[in-house]
């Protein structure tokens, strides 16, 4: 019963979109396909070794007389063939995947203007994830490569869980830790990364969020949270990626939250 409604949910889920939610990210297609691909082979052998397992249950059941169970010991060949078989299904997965994943992790496969940002050292923004917030600090000018670009000056402007960003433009995460294993997840734009203590984790995307934003407003807002339990108040870290329409509406954003810190101070 389990098995048939796994298989049903599998069918029945995508067309409802209950399944991934909507790709807003310029490398997402090609994650989605490699999900979907993977999920296309464990789909199949399971539905493989159920059959197989039902059969059995067919074959070797009971026929009402009773008589002693029969064992034996060890199968040669059914033992290679069952570590042969999905050691290729592996290595076939790991080959190919292998460019979508240079794309996303290697920094030399990084779009110009974010290898640039990673060469110098000038992220958009730092992440510094503790528990149980999201810590986030922006260069007085995000990205530029004027003196007040590098984060630790005095006009780095400081916000708590929410990450303002400007569609269609590749930006640069430097992502860190301050105490344990936490994870970096942004469902719609196929990201999730874990912040390690102790090191500076690059992340890179791009918004492609298109128009309409929301009624009335410059921007769009999409989920961001933590993908790793990492203690009681796990479920506190859910915070916002803010996607502006905008440059100029984002700049605007980043003057009143200097602001308002400023204000506090
Ligand atoms: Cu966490």
């Amino acid at each position: 019963m389990a098995a048939v409604w796994s298989v049903a949910m599998c069918v029945i889920a995508p067309a409802h979109k209950w399944w991934l939610t909507e790709n807003w990210s310029t490398m997402g297609g090609e994650v989605d396909w490699l999900f979907n691909m993977i999920l296309a082979i464990t789909g199949v052998t399971f539905v493989l070794v159920n059959i197989v397992l039902l059969s059995a249950l067919w074959k070797f059941g009971s026929d009402g007389t009773p008589r002693k169970a029969q064992f034996f010991h060890g199968n040669h060949k059914l033992e290679v063939i069952w570590t042969a078989v999905p050691a290729m299904i592996l290595v076939f997965i790991a080959i190919v995947q292998w460019g979508t994943w240079l794309k996303i992790k290697r920094p030399a496969d990084f779009p110009e203007e974010v290898k640039k940002a990673y060469d110098e050292k000038r992220p958009f923004a730092e992440i510094l994830a503790g528990q149980f917030e999201w810590r986030i600090t922006y260069p007085e000018k995000p990205g530029d490569a004027g003196p007040a670009g590098k984060l630790g000056g005095r006009a780095d402007v400081h916000v708590l869980n929410n990450l303002h960003v400007v569609r269609h433009r590749p930006i640069l995460l430097h992502l860190r830790s301050r105490d344990v294993l936490h994870s970096f997840y942004l469902p719609n734009f196929r990201i999730k990364q874990d912040a390690v203590p102790g090191m500076t984790i690059p992340v890179w995307f791009e918004a492609m969020v298109e128009t309409p934003m929301e009624p009335g407003k410059d921007y769009k807002v999409f989920d961001l949270m933590c993908a790793e339990l990492c203690g009681w108040g796990h479920y506190k870290m859910k915070g916002a990626l803010v996607v502006h329409e905008t440059q100029e509406s984002f700049d605007a954003w980043l003057s009143a939250a200097k602001k308002a810190e400023e204000a506090t101070q």
